[in-house]
């Protein structure tokens, strides 16, 4: 949304979803701490000031240890989306994405009444009643912060405590890509947080399985000049690759980090740069394509279809990715140097 936001934004909200018609709520494929969080402010608001039917669903799973756990300690229900149904007379908000992305599950042909984006507008999306897209904010649950702020409603503190993991995750404690606007959102969010489920969450205790992926994750690591990247042949679930990835760019020598994961028959990509010149965001559409990569300007992810089955398979599409990456880059370094 160009400009400033008009000060009834809340109104033009809940007057879209006026009517008997019930809610869904979709979050990206795989969501994150923001996406979740957003979710369930989104579900809070529409639940008491319109007293609608309301669920969240998702494609894909819900798989790091913390967004889990966020579910767990903060009560959010999530459905899976292929259990619902969107014949009839059914509305559809997307939070932390938007129609047409790969990334989430809105049937083709749907157009949802809602959508409340911080990524950059992908298109116009003319016929969507109401959009409210801050490519300008680091989080979505700013922006679902802002509504509630807006509705003076008691603020419940799991939602509170939602909103607040969400904005901290998603700007990794307010110093990516935050402004103004995240900051105070987290101010006036961390009183009413629940500070002993925040901490469970932060530190969601993890299976074996996790220790033995980043034991993998960095004995593939190989470093090109200032470039990190790290193939997994295989992970458990899709957001293996964003923590990866994060972790991998703390290598002090590097500006660039990128985590390749096969999940099922697709290869996600993650990357990460400490550049605030480029586009993570443009790099990745660069090499994935438009349609199947997204992010900001210091974090991206997305994917692409293996053709095929079978090790080969993999090996080349996870060779194409790195050498576009490479290439778009503009690395030097013929090969690349074992990480440890
Ligand atoms: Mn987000």
């Amino acid at each position: 949304m160009a400009g400033v936001p008009p000060k009834s934004l809340l109104a033009g909200l809940l007057q879209a979803l006026e009517g008997p018609a019930p809610l869904v709520i979709l979050p990206h494929d795989n969501p994150d701490p923001d996406a979740l969080a957003s979710a369930a402010a989104l579900k809070f608001l529409v639940q008491e000031l319109v007293g609608k039917d309301t669920v969240i669903a998702q494609g894909g799973i819900v798989g790091r240890a913390e967004n889990r756990a966020m579910l767990t300690y903060l009560n959010i229900d999530v459905e899976p989306v292929g259990e619902l149904s969107f014949e009839g007379d059914v509305h559809v908000a997307l939070v932390d994405t938007q129609p047409g992305r790969t990334n989430n599950s809105l049937p083709v042909g749907k157009i949802p009444t809602v959508v409340i984006d911080h990524h950059p507008a992908y298109d116009r999306y003319e016929g969507v009643p109401f959009l409210d897209l801050r490519e300008d904010y680091g989080a979505t649950s700013t922006i679902l912060t802002e509504y509630m702020r807006e509705s003076r409603l008691e603020i419940e503190s799991k939602i509170a405590t939602a909103l607040f993991y969400g904005i901290m995750a998603e700007t990794q404690d307010l110093g990516r890509e935050s402004t103004r606007a995240d900051i105070a959102a987290a101010q006036f969010l961390y009183p009413y947080a629940n500070k002993r489920r925040l901490a469970k969450i932060e530190n969601a205790r993890v299976p074996r399985e996790y220790f033995a992926a980043f034991h993998e994750a960095i004995e593939r690591a190989q470093v090109y000049d200032n470039v990190v990247v790290s193939v997994l042949p295989e992970v458990q679930y899709p957001d293996m690759v964003a923590e990866v990835a994060d972790f991998l760019l703390r290598l002090d020598e590097v500006e660039w980090a990128c985590a390749i994961g096969r999940y099922k028959d697709h290869l996600h990509v993650s990357l990460r740069t400490t550049e605030r010149e480029v586009n993570a965001g443009d790099v990745l559409q660069q090499i994935l394509g438009s349609r199947w990569a997204g992010g900001h300007d210091m974090i991206a992810g997305g994917r692409t279809r293996i053709a095929g089955a079978g090790p080969e398979a993999l090996a080349h599409a996870a060779d194409q990715v790195r050498t576009r990456l490479l290439a778009a880059l503009a690395v030097k370094a013929p090969a690349g140097r074992p990480l440890v």
